[in-house]
């Protein structure tokens, strides 16, 4: 294959704080909304919690040289606020910041780019208690006391920043994201009232790094999923144009043109579901420009026509909680614009994603079209069950199927101009997945754990492990 990749291209991985840490209640950390969140999952579902996770905490040095072994560049990962500030503001935590230290030195002397992720999921249950976290607007003054805590911190260090974790997600799954008491469960509006501030906390990430880390590079991550039509039918054309701009533009809009997209806030408002906007709020998302976009790119989505029935009863992505094909939820409906529905050309993983390399490309071809800036991906790849083997082996032929073939789309989208900066898939290390416990894995390193019994955590070395240090090596020409 003809690689398009220049020598500054920053292979890498993945991963997020409160799924592979561990560590989640000693040397000063107190619980963030995950802690919370995944102890109830383990007694309804018996997923793992995040108390050990992989315990990258105590394997740090360990988990770093085997990325190096594997070549990385790049390692992509997020800090636990409430490590750094048990209490959300405050005094600040000192060995929970010395090990955001220990561990972006440690990187450093490997030759491997830190790339931060300010926020991933895990907002500290302190300030859940005091005010309801993301819902009140308060949470927006905390998030620039700790942003500008830690930028300042690492700004002669780190260039690449990425702001907030998958905005389009939490809305989808917003009592997996974010701690939702019961009462409030059933008021939408609440979902696009907390993305307004997550876009604000956004805005203000963006400015701090523009003004304090020289050279410093700043976007948001999204989980992104283009849409497509389930028929040539005109009006499931429609449907999907309606769902690509209320799930993808309307985030993509605000990152890049600092404004709401028009459709998709005009249905938004027909529809009560419209968050409040007060003064000043539109200038300083429009002075918060991206540098770039990170993605989380895993598969595409198809969307027919809904008609309006009436019933008004909009819905939300249903979730696969048993790793069996089919045993989705359900879908997203909202009446009179759009469905959400499987597509029937795509074969899917255990938990009904379905998997679309050409998606990838689409995606890339699309976004840059539109908006002309360089772009990464901070998160692609396959949860599947893994065999750990007798003599300690992982054939994971199909994670390595997957990943080549999306590197592949990747390639084709350069080869149109598309500019790439860094491919991290999720996950560098086996963790805690979001919705599933640790059963389904995505490393490439395994972890020697159960959800029930976190073991030692040994680390072994996966098939892909060795494909992917080959992947490195030839800078994308070895697939
Ligand atoms: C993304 C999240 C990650 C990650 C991944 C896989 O949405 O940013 O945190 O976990 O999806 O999802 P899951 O763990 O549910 O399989």
């Amino acid at each position: 294959m003809m690689s398009n990749f220049s020598s500054e291209f920053l292979w890498g991985a993945s991963t997020s704080a409160y799924q592979v840490e561990g560590a989640a209640s000693i040397d000063g950390k107190k619980p963030s909304q995950q802690d919370v969140i995944n102890k109830d999952s383990y007694k309804k579902f018996g997923f793992a919690t995040a108390e050990i996770a992989s315990d990258q905490y105590h394997h740090y040095k360990e988990d770093i040289a085997l990325m190096k072994e594997m070549g990385f560049k790049a390692y992509r990962f997020s800090i636990a606020w409430s490590r750094v500030f048990p209490d959300g503001v405050g005094e600040v935590n000192e060995k929970g910041i010395q090990y955001y230290r220990d561990l972006i030195n440690e990187l450093k002397k490997n030759d491997i780019e830190p790339i931060i992720t300010l926020y991933h999921y895990d907002l500290p249950w302190a300030l859940v208690e005091k005010y309801g976290g993301w819902l009140d607007r308060q949470v927006v003054k905390d998030f620039e006391y700790y942003a500008r805590f830690i930028i300042n911190e690492f700004k002669d260090k780190v260039k690449y920043w990425t702001t907030i974790n998958e905005q389009s997600i939490i809305v989808q799954y917003w009592t997996q994201k974010c701690y939702i008491p019961q009462e409030l469960q059933g008021n939408n509006q609440l979902r696009y009232q907390i993305n307004h501030h997550m876009n604000l906390a956004h805005a203000i990430a963006c400015k701090l790094v523009h003004e304090l880390v020289p050279n410093g590079l700043v976007g948001a991550a999204l989980g992104y999923s283009p849409v497509y039509p389930l028929s040539s039918k005109p009006e499931d054309v429609m449907a999907a144009q309606n769902a690509h701009d209320l799930r993808n533009a309307f985030y993509l809009d605000i990152y890049f043109k600092g404004h709401y997209t028009k459709s998709a806030w005009i249905y938004l408002e027909k529809h009560g579901l419209a968050p409040n906007i007060e003064a000043g709020d539109m200038e300083l998302i429009k002075e918060g420009y991206s540098d770039f976009l990170a993605l989380n790119y895993y598969a595409s989505e198809c969307a027919k026509y809904c008609p309006d029935n009436g019933t008004k009863q909009i819905r939300y992505s249903g979730v696969n909680r048993s790793g069996k094909k089919g045993e989705i939820s359900g879908f997203e409906t909202h009446p009179g614009f759009y469905e959400m529905c499987k597509n029937p050309n795509l074969d899917t993983t255990d938990w009904d994603w379905a998997i679309d390399p050409t998606g990838l490309e689409y995606m890339f071809r699309d976004i840059y079209t539109r908006y002309e800036k360089p772009l990464m991906i901070t998160e692609n790849g396959l949860g599947a069950y893994d065999t750990l083997t007798m003599d300690g082996k992982v054939h994971d032929d199909y994670r390595i199927h997957y990943l080549r073939e999306h590197i592949k789309a990747m390639n084709r989208a350069m080869e149109y101009g598309v500019e790439v900066l860094a491919y991290c898939p999720w996950s560098a290390i086996d963790l805690l997945s979001t919705s599933n416990g640790v059963k389904k894995r995505y490393g490439f390193i395994y972890v020697d754990r159960t959800d029930d019994d976190p073991k030692e955590c040994k680390r072994l070395k996966k098939d892909s492990f060795y494909w992917y240090k080959k992947v490195i090596e030839s800078n994308g020409e070895e697939l």
